[in-house]
């Protein structure tokens, strides 16, 4: 019996980002769906579990981790025998924070604020999401040329932070025709073992 529940939203690039190392690391969780349209984040219930009233939770028995990022973190850190994912070696480590950090800056404020646009009529600065997004991209392709993975030689929680976002960038009228880099390093995700896509929204350049 699982004791893992993640408490997020079919279309939530964050939720997605949790459901896919999941899935990875071979966990099964049961996700409950949060009604973000009728203000369920912001009841007394899930603010309890994460104050900042955002999706998404990962509950595991009594701990509540909350935040993409910070359960990308903890999974590995208790579940990952093989210590690929999250290597404990300080320069690793620090590289894999800083991957992070793009997740949370500007691939949030890029080409995920760009989709929250044209998937939820976010009321946000669509052009600069789009400009955000495309000097993002401009030096991960860059960053990529040479390299299979963002960090070192095989996968890490720094590809599976900032892979979502940026694989629907499209639906927010953010092209990737430009990256090719990216574009391979987003099919080499494609094509771990146990990866699960996010559901498609034809909207922007996927309509
Ligand atoms: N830093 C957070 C951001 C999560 C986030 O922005 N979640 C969105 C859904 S994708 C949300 O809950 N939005 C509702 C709100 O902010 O009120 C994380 O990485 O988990």
């Amino acid at each position: 019996m699982t004791t893992l529940k993640l408490h997020g939203l079919d279309l939530s690039g964050h939720s997605h980002r949790a459901q896919l190392f999941l899935s990875l690391l071979g966990l099964e969780a049961e996700v409950i769906r949060v009604d973000l349209l009728n203000g369920a984040h912001k009841q007394p219930e899930f603010l309890a579990k994460n104050l900042f009233g955002q999706i998404p939770v990962l509950e595991d028995g009594e701990t509540v981790i909350a935040d993409s990022n910070a359960i990308l973190v903890y999974l590995a850190q208790k579940y990952d025998q093989s210590g690929n994912w999250y290597p404990k070696d300080p320069q690793t480590a620090a590289e894999i924070q800083r991957f992070l950090s793009v997740a949370a800056g500007p691939v949030a404020n890029g080409p995920a604020s760009a989709r929250l646009v044209n998937v939820f009529k976010a009321q946000l600065d669509h052009e600069r999401a789009i400009s955000i997004a495309h000097a993002m991209l401009s030096v991960l392709d860059q960053h990529l040329e040479g390299r299979e993975w963002l960090v070192g030689d095989h996968p890490t929680i720094a590809d599976i932070a900032n892979y979502t976002y940026i694989a629907h960038a499209p639906e927010g009228g953010v092209s990737l025709e430009a990256y090719p880099q990216v574009r391979n390093w987003l099919a080499r995700i494609e094509q771990l073992p146990g990866f699960v896509a996010m559901p498609s929204t034809a909207v922007g350049l996927a309509s």
